[in-house]
C-alpha cells in the first residue's frame, strides 16, 4: 500500500453534513409512501387512574376515520413489551399497550388512524375517555410514604427491586470505622429529558399478500426494535423489517421500543396499510422515556495523608410507572462506576428502584456515570475543603497510576488502560489563568474533576452475567463489488454521530483504497448484522469498528492472493499502487508483480467475482468477510474536566467562563467527530448542571412540555473559551485500539461545574447537591449563608 490511503487519525468532514446541509435528509416525516395513513395516540390526561371507558363511537362515525384500536382490542391483538434487565424483586410487570389502568399522564391508552395528520388529531380527541382518578404518586418521597398507594396493582408498596455491588459490609463498616474523615451528603438529580432535534417516529407498513411488516422509525437500535415487535405483535422474525433513516438524535430515548410505536404497527397491520405517526414536540417531552432521576446518600472515608478509605452509597431510583425494558440499567451503572478512576480500600453501592406515577426513566447519554461522578466529585470535593487540601491534591493523590493498570474496581470492572493524572493535571494546567478582577457582586471559581468511561458495552458473557437479555458482539459484512468498490454493512446506527464517516475511514484503512470507494450501509435489519445494542453506550465505533478493523485485514489478504495468482507470482512478491484520488475503475490503481506486471484492482474484483483464481476448489469465492467481534473485555475512556463559572451573588446565575476537557480515547479514528462528539456532551452536561430538570404538578401533571419551559443550551450558553484535548492510551482489548467517546463530554460537566460554583462560594459548597444549579436555587443557597 502506498502511504496516500491512510485514513485513521485524519480529520475527514462526516458524510452526512454535505447531505444534511443540502437538504437531502430523509427524516421520518420525509419519507414517501403510498396512500399512507396518519395515526394520533389517544394519551392520559391523568397521571393515575382506572381506564372505566373508552368511547369510540363518535369518532367511528366520522368518514375520515380509518381505524380506532382502545384498550379491548390491543388487549386482543397484543403482548407487553419483553423486560431485558430487572432488578432482583422487581414485580413481574411490563409495559403494556393495553392499559387498564393509566400510571403516567401521557401514556398511550390508543390510537386512531385517518386519512390526514389533522383529522387524526381530531378523531383522537373525539374519543371519550372514562377515567377513575386514583391517588398520584409524583415523587421519590410520595411513593415511599407509609401508605403510599401502590403503583403496581397487587403490590403493596412502591418497591421495583434492589441490588447491591461492590466490597462486603464489613469491609465498608470496618474503613467508615477507622476514617479521620467522613463526608455524607443526600443528593439529588432530577429527571431530564433528551430534546432530540427529531422528536419520535413510525411509518409502518403491513403487505397482507406476503404478510411482510416493515417499519421505518426513528430508532437507535433496529433489532432490538424488531425483536421485541415480534414479542409485542406476535410476528414471525423473518416478516418484521426494521429501517431507520435518517435518525436526528437520539442520546438513548430511540433505544427500546414505546408502546405508541407499537400501536402504530399494531394499527398497520390490522388495516392492511401503511400507517405514519411523527411525534409532536409536546408528546416527545411528555411521552418519551426520560433520563436520570435519582436521589441517593452517599459518603466517603478518608484516612491518613488523604488516602480513599470507602465509598458507599445509597441509591434511590425513580423508574417511573413502568421498570421498562431496561429501566434500572442507568442506575446499577451509577452503582458500578462511583468509584470512578480512583484507588479505593472499599467501594460498595446499593440501587433500590422505586415506582412513581411518572413516565419512565431509562438511557440518557452517560448512562448513570453522571450521575456517579456528579455524586464522587462533589464527595471529594467536600472532603478537600474540610482536610483544607487543594482539591487537585487530593484527587491527584488518590487516582489509579498507569502502573496499577490493569485494575479491578471493587465492583468488578477491570480498567485495561489509561493516565487518569495526565489528564487531570493538564486539564488543571489549561484552566489555570487569573481570574479577571470582580465586581463585588460577582465571584468566581475553577475545578477539575476526573471520571473514567464504560466504552464498548460487551462481551456478550458480561451481559449473561448481569442478566441483561441482549448480546454484546457486534457484527460486520465488508464486501469489495464487482467493480472494486466497496460496501461496509453494520447494524450499528447514525443518529447524527457520523458513524459512516468513521467506519468507512477504518474499512479504506484496512483495504488501502481512497475514502470515497467505500459506502456504509446501516439501519436495516434485513441486511445488517443483527445487533442489540446497536449505538447504545460509547460501543458503536469500538465494536463495529474492531470487527471491520479484522474484516478488512482478511479481504485484503484475499486479494493480494488472488492478484498474486493472476500475476503469476507469490502474494508477498506483489505491491499495490493506488492513487487516493484514483476511481475505482481507474485502471491505474493496480497490484503489481515482481517483474513489472500489473493487474488493475477493479480486474482482480472482477475475475474474483467470476470465482476465478481461487488456489483451492474449496477457498471462499465472494469478496466478503462477515466478522462478529465479541471482545475479550470492557475498555475504559476517561477523561478530566476542568470548569471556571462566574456567580452573579445577586440573581444567583451561575455562567461557565472557560471550560477544558482531556479526554483519552484511544486511537481517534477521526479527530474532528471526536471533537464534535465531545463538545456535543459538553453542552448537554452544561444544560443539566445549569437549566434542565422535567417537571411535573402535585397531580403529577408535566409542566415542561415545551422548550418555554425546559431550557436547553443556547449558543451563548456554551463558553466561548471551550478547549478539548485528547490523549492517546489505546485499547488493548480492541483492534485498532479504539475507546468509546460517544458518552464521554456529557459525564462530567455537572460535577465540573458544581464543584468550580464551591471554590467560588465555599459558603455554600455543603449544599451544591442537588442540580440544576438554577438562579433560584443558588440565590436561595446563598441567602441561607447569608451571603445576600
Ligand atoms: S444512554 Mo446510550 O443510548 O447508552
Amino acid at each position: 500500500m502506498t502511504g496516500e490511503n491512510r485514513h485513521i487519525g485524519k480529520p475527514v468532514p462526516p458524510r452526512h453534513h454535505d447531505r444534511l446541509v443540502r437538504g437531502h435528509g430523509r427524516f421520518l416525516a420525509d419519507l414517501r409512501a403510498e396512500g399512507v395513513l396518519h395515526a394520533a395516540l389517544v394519551r392520559s390526561p391523568l397521571a393515575h387512574a382506572a381506564v372505566v371507558g373508552f368511547d369510540t363511537t363518535a369518532a367511528r362515525n366520522d368518514p375520515r376515520c380509518a381505524l380506532v384500536l382502545g384498550p379491548d382490542e390491543l388487549a386482543e391483538r397484543t403482548a407487553p413489551i419483553p423486560t431485558v434487565w430487572r432488578l432482583p424483586g422487581q414485580p413481574e410487570d411490563s409495559i403494556p399497550l393495553a392499559a387498564r389502568t393509566a400510571r403516567y399522564a401521557g401514556q398511550p391508552l390508543g390510537i386512531v388512524v385517518a386519512d390526514s395528520p389533522t383529522a387524526a388529531e381530531d378523531l383522537a380527541e373525539a374519543v371519550r375517555l372514562d377515567l377513575d382518578p386514583l391517588p398520584p404518586v409524583p415523587t421519590l418521597a410520595d411513593a415511599l410514604a407509609e401508605g403510599a398507594p401502590p403503583v403496581v396493582p397487587g403490590t403493596t408498596d412502591n418497591a421495583a427491586g434492589r441490588i447491591r455491588f461492590g466490597s462486603p459490609e464489613q469491609d465498608i463498616a470496618s474503613a467508615f470505622s477507622r476514617a479521620a474523615l467522613v463526608v455524607e451528603r443526600e443528593f439529588t438529580l432530577p429527571r431530564v429529558n433528551h430534546a432530540p432535534l427529531e422528536p419520535r417516529g413510525v411509518l409502518a407498513e403491513y403487505d397482507p399478500g406476503t404478510a411482510l411488516l416493515t417499519v421505518r422509525a426513528g430508532s437507535q437500535s433496529p433489532h432490538a426494535m424488531r425483536q421485541d415487535l415480534c414479542a409485542v405483535l406476535g410476528l414471525r422474525a423473518d416478516r418484521v423489517r426494521v429501517i431507520a433513516p435518517d435518525v436526528g438524535g437520539s442520546f438513548g430515548s430511540k433505544v427500546l421500543l414505546y408502546p405508541d410505536e407499537a400501536m402504530v404497527c399494531a394499527a398497520a397491520v390490522a388495516l392492511g396499510a401503511a400507517v405514519r405517526w411523527v411525534e409532536s414536540r409536546a408528546e416527545n417531552f411528555t411521552g418519551a422515556y426520560q433520563g436520570r432521576g435519582q436521589r441517593t446518600t452517599a459518603r466517603l472515608a478518608v484516612g491518613a495523608e488523604g488516602r480513599f478509605l470507602a465509598f458507599d452509597a445509597h441509591i434511590v431510583a425513580d423508574l417511573g410507572a413502568y421498570a421498562t425494558q431496561a429501566g434500572s440499567g442507568p442506575h446499577q451503572v451509577t452503582a458500578l462506576t462511583l468509584q470512578g478512576p480512583y484507588r479505593v480500600g472499599a467501594a460498595a453501592a446499593t440501587v433500590t428502584g422505586v415506582y412513581t406515577t411518572r413516565v419512565p426513566t431509562g438511557a440518557y447519554r452517560g448512562y448513570g456515570m453522571q450521575e456517579a461522578a456528579f455524586i464522587r466529585e462533589r464527595l471529594i470535593d467536600e472532603a478537600a475543603r474540610e482536610l483544607g487540601m487543594p482539591p487537585v491534591e487530593l484527587r491527584s493523590r488518590n487516582l489509579i497510576r498507569p502502573d496499577e493498570l490493569p485494575h479491578t474496581t471493587h465492583t468488578g470492572l477491570t480498567y485495561d488502560s489509561g493516565d487518569y493524572g495526565a489528564a487531570l493535571h493538564r486539564a488543571a494546567a489549561l484552566a489555570d489563568r487569573p481570574l479577571p478582577p470582580n465586581p463585588p457582586w460577582v465571584r468566581r471559581g475553577t475545578a477539575v474533576v476526573s471520571a473514567v468511561e464504560i466504552s464498548a458495552f460487551a462481551p456478550s458473557a458480561l451481559l449473561e452475567a448481569f442478566g441483561i437479555e441482549w448480546s454484546g458482539w457486534e457484527g460486520v459484512r465488508l464486501r469489495i463489488n464487482h467493480d472494486g468498490t466497496v460496501t461496509v454493512y453494520s447494524g450499528v446506527i447514525a443518529v447524527g454521530q457520523g458513524i459512516e464517516t468513521s467506519l468507512a475511514q477504518i474499512a479504506a484503512e484496512g483495504l488501502g483504497v481512497p475514502l470515497d470507494w467505500v459506502r456504509v450501509e446501516l439501519g436495516d435489519t434485513d441486511t445488517a448484522p443483527h445487533s442489540d445494542l446497536s449505538a447504545q453506550a460509547s460501543r458503536a465505533l469500538t465494536l463495529a469498528g474492531g470487527a471491520l478493523v479484522i474484516a478488512a485485514r482478511r479481504l485484503a489478504d484475499r486479494m493480494t492472493t488472488l492478484a498474486a495468482t493472476f500475476l503469476d507470482t507469490d502474494p508477498g512478491r506483489v505491491t499495490r499502487q493506488i492513487d487516493a484520488t484514483a476511481d475505482p475503475s481507474s485502471p491505474d490503481a493496480a497490484f503489481h508483480g515482481a517483474d513489472g506486471a500489473r493487474i488493475p484492482w477493479r480486474e482482480v474484483a472482477h475475475r474474483g467475482y467470476r470465482g476465478w483464481g481461487r488456489r483451492q476448489r474449496t477457498d471462499p469465492v465472494r469478496l466478503e468477510e462477515s466478522v462478529d467481534f465479541d471482545p475479550p473485555q470492557l475498555t475504559f475512556a476517561h477523561g478530566a474536566h476542568a470548569a471556571e463559572v462566574a456567580v452573579d451573588l445577586g440573581t444567583g446565575r451561575v455562567t461557565v467562563t472557560g471550560y477544558w476537557a482531556v479526554h483519552d480515547s484511544g486511537v481517534l479514528v477521526n479527530p474532528l467527530i471526536a471533537h464534535g462528539q465531545i463538545v456535543g456532551g459538553i453542552t448537554q452536561g452544561l444544560g443539566q448542571a445549569l437549566t434542565e430538570e422535567a417537571r411535573v404538578d402535585a397531580e403529577g401533571t408535566p409542566v415542561t412540555r415545551s422548550f418555554r419551559e425546559y431550557t436547553i443550551p443556547a449558543a451563548q450558553d456554551v463558553p466561548q473559551d471551550l478547549v478539548v484535548e485528547h490523549t492517546c492510551t489505546p485499547s488493548t482489548a480492541i483492534p485498532g485500539g479504539f475507546k468509546g467517546l460517544g458518552e464521554g463530554g456529557t459525564i462530567l460537566p455537572p460535577a465540573a461545574v458544581a464543584c468550580a460554583l464551591a471554590a467560588a462560594v465555599p459558603e455554600i459548597a455543603h449544599t451544591l447537591t442537588s442540580l440544576p444549579l438554577t438562579p433560584p436555587r443558588v440565590r436561595a443557597a446563598l441567602r441561607a449563608a447569608g451571603i445576600t
